[in-house]
């Protein structure tokens, strides 16, 4: 039955709706490049409030693509099958062994959960690795990081098929060599970034767990040139782990992305806020 007492909540509904018609008009066709990294999974509430976010942008008409990661998943079996990680450059030092329980945790466990989590919400979804049509081919990033690999070559051909059958692509970032029996473990975030680069996409959400680029007093800056980055980074104001996010997305730039956004995925449908009110989330990034 229809409620009759017309309290706030549901008059704001209507309301947020109402207000949402410019960035959904906006937004009708755009490409929307969204890395999950696997500090924003958190439990199984959190992934199945981002899939419904995903399942909501692909129904009102964005093509998003998502690109995880899962870093905790692979210490997780790493440590069960009492294999060391080391870090280098916020990088995991990825021998034989290890880039074997890189591919099973992200291609398998990971990217089949996201997958499942969005057709729980009522999407279509296909999981897929930078293996299969030969979307990311790597070549080594650098020597002391063993099987960790830097994509050289993008055939991004897939991921259009998908989205024009309005199927939402969920990748591992996972890859061939130029030798195609050589496995390479990709950062998710140079994954996204080569992949929004190659599609040339409106948005790359880069969904972190904290609040976006901080300035100098601390306060995050919602709104930074290309230009500001490089500054912030040479006053070592951006530093640390932020460091690999800023270039991926100085990088996705330069290659015809619109603008990157840095949010916290663990802020309450973080993409929506984003994409479609006038408050927006975390800081863009955009020339
Ligand atoms: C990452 C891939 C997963 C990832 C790793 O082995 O952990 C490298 O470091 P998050 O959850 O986004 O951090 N690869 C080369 O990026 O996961």
């Amino acid at each position: 039955m229809r409620a009759q007492n017309m309290n706030r909540d549901w008059i704001a509904t209507a309301r947020t709706l109402s207000e949402a018609l410019p960035y959904l008009q906006r937004y009708s066709g755009a490409i929307v490049v969204v890395k999950f990294g696997g500090n924003a999974m958190g439990d199984a509430e959190a992934m199945a409030e981002f899939a419904r976010d995903v399942v909501l942008m692909r129904q009102v008409g964005v093509n998003p693509i998502v690109v995880h990661g899962g870093g905790p998943m692979i210490n997780d079996l790493l440590k069960r099958l009492g294999i060391e990680s080391e870090w280098v450059r916020g990088k995991r030092v990825t021998d034989q062994a290890t880039v074997e329980v890189v591919e099973m945790v992200l291609t398998g466990l990971v990217n089949k959960r996201i997958v499942q989590a969005i057709m729980d919400e009522g999407g279509r979804a296909v999981g897929l690795s930078g293996k299969d049509d030969d979307l990311m081919v790597c070549e080594p990033d650098d020597p002391e990081l063993g099987f960790v690999g830097r994509p050289v070559e993008m055939n991004v051909q897939v991921l259009r098929d998908l989205f024009t059958a309005g199927i939402i692509p969920v990748v591992a970032p996972v890859a061939t060599g130029m030798d195609p029996l050589e496995t390479y473990n990709v950062n998710g975030d140079t994954a996204a970034g080569a992949i929004a680069g190659a599609l040339k996409a409106d948005r790359l959400l880069l969904l972190t767990d904290v609040s976006g680029v901080k300035g100098a007093d601390g306060e995050v800056l919602t709104a930074l040139t290309p230009q500001d980055v490089r500054r912030l980074t040479d006053e070592g104001v951006i530093a640390g782990g932020m460091i690999p996010k800023t270039e991926t997305a100085l990088k996705a730039i330069e290659e015809g992305v619109r603008a990157v956004v840095i949010l916290d995925g663990r802020v309450r449908n973080a993409c929506l806020l984003e994409l479609f009110t006038e408050h927006g989330a975390g800081s863009l990034i955009k020339p």
